[in-house]
């Protein structure tokens, strides 16, 4: 398998780009043990084949294309959250927890007919989370009874809630958030309109979600997506997204316990430039400037909901024991994994 290749007889969606090959080293050195924390494997389509509910047919992009780049950016882990092109099969993503020796843990989506033994064996392999996906482009609508009883099955292993959403849809959204009891941990900052006022209303929203539950979390994530200005992170650019810095490093300093970063690789459902891994790491340090706020989002906070049993020590562990608080997020900020 070459890179760029679709396997297993799929034909690539048209004008959809393939992930970089070769990107720069960073000039930003992660802290040690830095985890990646969104990001994806695509089939490989022979093995994995792509869900016929998709929206979009990709390149494929292997467990082991996912570790180099890892090892090439200077990061420990992986978080790998389920792509919407592989629906609810979770096969890629086992098998890609399973060769990644522990370093590695996943978000799944599951529907709500998934039984208790397949959930156990979900977080035998690492899943330690569910995502709901409420952008129109990528999935049909879920009922929210249907999610609800997801959360209810999930809740009790101790895992948490991904959402995605556009921040257009937060008003009718915000409601069916502020209800559901886990940890939840919101993709890409809401996506945020960027060419409005980081202190205007939309943005104010998000920012109100955060603040008045304490067991949400986001991740600062895909600035490629977000910018409308750019300069794109290609060539060299070490300035890039200068847009999105505003709104992602409002975030981080306010939330610092609570912000999440990731590379997004191999990057979904671009078609206007294919960003260079590398540089995306550069970004980091516009949007959390200091060493202690680096070190919360790359290291401290994805090890503390993903790896609690190492970050928390091993009573934090025992499945199914979050205390209410802990569920909550409330107290020291700690989410419940
Ligand atoms: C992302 C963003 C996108 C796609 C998906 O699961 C997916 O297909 O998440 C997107 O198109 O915005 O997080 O990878």
């Amino acid at each position: 398998m070459a890179h760029g290749d679709t396997t297993g007889g799929f034909t690539k969606t048209p004008g959809w780009l393939d992930w970089y090959d070769g990107p720069s080293a960073p000039r930003f050195r992660v802290p040690a043990g830095a985890v990646d924390a969104h990001c994806h494997v695509f089939g490989p389509g022979a093995e994995f084949p792509y869900a016929p509910e998709r929206k979009y047919t990709p390149c494929d992009a292997s467990a082991e294309e996912l570790f180099a780049l890892r090892d090439h950016l200077g990061f420990d882990r992986n978080i790998i959250v389920q792509a919407t092109c592989h629906g609810a099969d979770n096969r890629a993503l086992v098998d890609a927890l399973h060769r990644s020796g522990g370093r590695a843990r996943g978000v799944a989506t599951v529907r709500r007919d998934v039984t208790g033994e397949e959930l156990a064996e979900l977080h035998e392999a690492g899943v330690r989370g569910v995502r709901f996906n409420f952008v129109k482009r990528l999935v049909d609508a879920v009922p929210a009874d249907a999610l609800g009883a997801i959360v209810e099955k999930i809740a009790p292993l101790g895992w948490h809630v991904v959402i995605y959403f556009e921040a257009a849809d937060l008003p009718d959204l915000y409601d069916f958030f502020a209800a559901i009891p886990t940890t939840i941990v919101v993709d890409h900052l809401g996506r945020p309109d960027v060419t409005r006022d980081v202190d205007g209303p939309e943005f104010a929203l998000f920012l109100q979600l955060m603040r008045e539950n304490a067991n949400v979390w986001s991740k600062v994530t895909c600035p490629e997506r977000l910018s409308a200005s750019g300069p794109p992170a290609l060539d060299g650019e070490p300035e890039a997204y200068v847009d999105v810095v505003p709104f992602a490093r409002r975030v981080v300093e306010e939330f610092p316990d609570r912000v999440l970063w990731g590379t997004d690789w191999p990057h979904p459902n671009l078609t206007g430039h294919m960003p260079d891994d590398g540089l995306l790491v550069d970004f980091i340090e516009h949007i959390a400037p200091t060493d202690e706020l680096q070190r919360k989002l790359l290291v401290d906070n994805p090890m503390r909901l993903y790896w609690p049993e190492e970050a928390l020590g091993p009573d934090a562990a025992k499945l199914g024991k979050p205390s209410d608080d802990e569920r909550r997020g409330v107290g020291d900020d700690v989410g419940q994994a």
